[in-house]
């Protein structure tokens, strides 16, 4: 492992359908770039690609949902997606798109060189079909609930909760995604990719992982387990790389298929770019002297570490990644994110008020490596103030400021060192040993927080050595306290760079010194670099700290959204508990009655929700109900409901709800109660 000189760096390809969040940042982006820049210093052979994945059903279900058309959709998030990642400072060599010509070539190649070996097989199958709108439903065109855990709202391609890959057929009580309604059974043909015939090999290759993080391994044992069954890799869809073949002309290659490809087409790109068309092979094609390493979010582990190595291994020539590191996922104040519900923090937002540096720190020292993690702005504001400021921003303000205040701004003379001086020197280069180490293993958690036990050290040293009393008394040591504060600037600068680059280089800057830490070199930290004499820049204030009123706005934000989520979720039609009996007149106190529904429409932002408004014989009322999943508008539409008629009113997601329906939960499915034979509505049920 040691041995090879290539890296080759890869962050997942984000959807072009919505803008990044810090939960994306945590698992894929974040760690990525440290690890890149690390390398970069290291002075190791590095080419760092991303881009955005412009295809698939997350794509069009996006468009749709906009009005849009999905080249519009992915052409506006490419752009803010790059433009967020660059204020972020994310170091990628290259950021492509899917939807570029030289991707589609490179999958279809790639397609037709697994085709050829053998490893593609046709087959005819039924799947799902709505008739409604005449479309087969691919992946996440259909939603049910998962066979595997009950999750109501599972997608066709994957369950969120539980994590399980399924195909479509597998979910319980299967709709359309679009209009709601149960889709049927329709013949059709599709490409298989044969993972079962890849299935020793790539095991035998996982077996010899055993630097791989334990998660990763694990999910992959399961998988073997289980068994690997083929995949079909085509899709009946018209927003995609089309498949190079005469008899599939109308369908489009599954995006999870062509997705990683785009590891190679972005390299390709930027081999192009360079002028040197074909020096992407020098890394891909370069099995024994290039590591492969691909940063994700756990969800995306089984294409990593199965699909697309099969791929790789199938097809022949290529790397196979060396690592796999996988994230857990990030929360947001104790609560899972949901994009949906606008419960996350996006990462343009935040940095219309915040510094990038403060959030790469935040997310690093909290980074969901082993389990997950936790975001909150109490804990992002302690980071910034306590440690940002008060110890790396105060070391750094207090070395130069004392510099210009009394040695006019040049570095002093250095005496001779004492043993205090002499521990300072050799913590710098045990920590650069240390957090190198913690970088080459992934575990940047550690890594962040070593680094920041040297400006720990550094301020304790200005501390002890209380230059402002030694100035006068001792002026040689003075001198050599500032003189050593100083080169540890400058080895914090190059140090941090991986994890706060925008401050390491306003550290450059003040300090005068050519080009970019970044060039200087890993092996930089710990060596005297400042001659005395040399003279500093003006001196700026690194990190301002930010104030309580600031932050409370914040998690006020969060938490308005959590009470809502509250709110909607399933409670009334559920407990089946045992009560203690109550006597009939109590059960008289409840008013229930016969309406009929007017009227149904969703609840924007939720898809749970149904606003029905019902004739109670003598009035009409508004109720809100959570059964979006299991009635569409249309079907409830004339349906004779039973009604709690004298609830208390209340606010559901805002909107008013004067009563509520009974139901009855069996199972995964909810069925309303209503009445055996025409009654009138307004009827008391007694
Ligand atoms: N776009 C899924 C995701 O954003 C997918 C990753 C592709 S990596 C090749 O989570
Ligand atoms: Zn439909």
């Amino acid at each position: 492992m040691g041995a090879k000189k290539k890296y080759l760096i890869t962050s997942a390809l984000p959807y072009a359908n919505g803008p990044i969040h810090l939960g994306h940042l945590a698992g894929a982006y974040l760690p990525g770039d440290i690890f890149a820049r690390y390398c970069r210093l290291k002075k190791r052979d590095v080419v760092y690609v991303c881009g955005t994945d412009e295809h698939g059903v997350p794509i069009t279900i996006t468009a749709e949902k906009l009005g849009k058309t999905p080249q519009e959709v992915v052409d506006h998030y490419y752009q803010d997606i790059k433009s967020s990642f660059e204020k972020f400072g994310m170091s990628f060599d290259n950021f492509s798109r899917t939807s570029l010509p030289i991707h589609h070539r490179t999958a279809q190649e790639f397609f037709l060189t697994l085709y050829h070996k053998g490893y593609m097989e046709k087959k005819s199958l039924e799947q799902f079909y709505c008739e409604q709108d005449a479309m087969f439903l691919a992946d996440r065109y259909v939603e049910g609930s998962c066979p595997h855990c009950g999750y109501p709202e599972a997608r066709g391609d994957q369950c969120e909760k539980c994590g399980k890959w399924l195909e479509p057929t597998q979910l319980i009580e299967p709709r359309c995604k679009i209009c709601g309604n149960r889709p049927v059974f329709k013949q059709t043909t599709h490409y298989f990719l044969k993972l079962s015939k890849l299935q020793k090999p790539l095991e035998e290759w996982i077996g010899k992982k055993t630097h791989w993080r334990e998660n990763v391994i694990n999910f992959c044992k399961n998988w073997f387990k289980e068994g690997l069954e083929d995949r079909a890799i085509t899709r009946d869809l018209r927003w995609g790389v089309p498949v190079p073949l005469q008899d599939a002309r109308d369908k489009v290659l599954y995006v999870w298929f062509e997705a990683p490809i785009g590891y190679i087409s972005s390299t390709r790109e930027w081999a192009e770019k360079s002028g040197q068309p074909d020096r992407w092979k020098d890394y891909w094609m370069d099995p024994a002297n290039t590591r492969l390493v691909h940063f994700i979010g756990k969800d995306n582990i089984i294409f990593h570490a199965i699909i697309f190595p099969a791929m790789l291994m199938g097809h022949g020539g290529y790397v196979l990644p060396d690592d796999v590191p996988a994230n857990e996922f990030l929360n947001l104040e104790g609560r899972k994110l949901s994009t949906s519900r606008n419960y996350a923090v996006w990462l343009n937002e935040f940095l219309e008020k915040y510094d990038a540096d403060s959030l790469r720190y935040c997310l690093a020292v909290n980074m969901p490596e082993t389990r997950d993690a936790d975001f909150s702005w109490k804990d992002f504001q302690a980071r910034h103030n306590n440690e940002l400021a008060d110890i790396l921003g105060n070391f750094v303000n207090r070395t130069f400021t004392f510099i210009q205040k009394y040695y006019g701004g040049t570095i002093p003379q250095r005496g001779r060192l004492d043993e205090l001086d002499q521990a300072l020197i050799e913590r710098t280069a045990e920590i650069r040993d240390q957090v190198g180490r913690f970088i080459d293993t992934f575990q940047f958690k550690e890594a962040t927080r070593r680094f920041m036990d040297l400006a720990r050290f550094a301020n304790k040293y200005f501390n002890d050595r209380e230059p402002w009393r030694t100035r006068e008394a001792a002026p040689e040591k003075c001198a050599t306290t500032l003189h050593l504060c100083a080169q540890t600037t400058y080895s914090l600068a190059i140090l941090m760079s991986p994890f706060l680059p925008f401050t390491a280089a306003k550290i450059w800057r003040m300090l005068q010194l050519e080009g970019k830490p970044e060039d200087a070199g890993w092996d930089r930290i710990g060596k005297p670099a400042l001659q005395a004499g040399h003279p500093l820049g003006r001196v700026e204030i690194l990190f301002r700290k930010i104030e309580d009123r600031v932050i409370q706005a914040e998690v006020e934000r969060l938490q308005k959204i959590a009470a809502e989520l509250e709110e909607e979720k399933p409670q009334p039609h559920q407990k089946p508990e045992e009560h203690p009996p109550v006597s009939i007149e109590d059960f008289r106190k409840i008013e229930l009655k016969t309406a009929r529904v007017l009227q149904a429409e969703p609840i924007p932002g939720s898809n749970r929700l149904l606003k029905i408004q019902v004739d109670l014989g003598r009035e009409t009322r508004q109720l809100v109900a959570g059964i979006a999943q299991h009635y569409s508008p249309e079907q409830l539409k004339g349906k004779t409901v039973i009604v709690v008629a004298n609830l208390q009113p209340a606010k559901i997601r805002g909107v008013e709800s004067q009563g509520m329906l009974l139901a009855v939960q069996d199972g995964e499915r909810l069925v309303l109660l209503s009445t055996d034979g025409n009654v009138s509505p307004g009827q008391i049920v007694s």
